[in-house]
């Protein structure tokens, strides 16, 4: 016959596993890529539950690849589309303090269709409203006198590619950081990189 007290012992050592069980189980909820951070449905601040290096305060960087082999350059580590690049000279080889186009973040999926990104320094970024992205406003970050609004010659010697100005483009701008121009004369390359237009 068993006694009172192994009853007691056994029951309450049940109850306590069931307690830890419990405990996993929700955190397991609320922390699915085991990040750290819980969810932003259980009061959290990881924007995105689904992915281990995409959480509130992790580094943003552009250049490499994320542990699991992604890109970094179109990846959001930090859950904020304004930030592109991590410490120069990530993003910036040129240093002209403009971050490189080629470093970019696609905006929240549940974003509504309308919204854009509030807050982002448009001296820096571009806001892209066709491919919902933000990226660096540096057209070209091997020359650091190319910057947004640079004009560079183009190979057809009578036209000029002028690097996008910052702020906010269409979907009609979404392919190419340039816009082509015709040139009144000819192009002709400047040491730095530019090019202007002469007669
Ligand atoms: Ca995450
Ligand atoms: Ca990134
Ligand atoms: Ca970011
Ligand atoms: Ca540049």
């Amino acid at each position: 016959m068993r006694r009172p007290g192994s009853v007691l012992v056994c029951t309450l050592v049940i109850l306590a596993v069931l307690s830890v069980v419990g405990s996993v189980g929700a955190q397991a909820k609320c922390d699915a890529d085991r990040d750290g951070q819980n969810s932003v449905a259980c009061g959290g601040a990881d924007c995105d539950d689904n992915d281990a290096y995409r959480y509130r305060g992790n580094p943003e960087r552009c250049e490499g690849s994320l542990p699991d082999g992604r890109a970094a350059a179109t990846h959001d580590e930090d859950c904020d589309p304004c930030t592109v690049t991590g410490q120069r000279p990530d993003g910036d080889r040129d240093f002209d303090l403009i971050p490189s186009s080629a470093c970019s973040n696609p905006w929240p999926a549940n974003m509504p269709a309308s919204a854009q990104p509030v807050g982002c320094d448009l001296n820096l970024v571009r806001i892209d409203t066709g491919a919902r992205r933000t990226l660096g406003a540096d057209c070209d970050d091997t020359k650091r006198a190319i910057v947004p609004g640079s004009q560079v010659c183009d190979s057809n010697p009578v036209l000029m590619r002028v690097c996008l100005d910052k702020g906010v483009v269409g979907p009609d701008k979404s392919a190419s950081d340039w816009d082509v121009r015709k040139c009144a004369g000819h192009c002709v390359p400047q040491p730095n990189g530019t090019g202007i237009c002469v007669n």
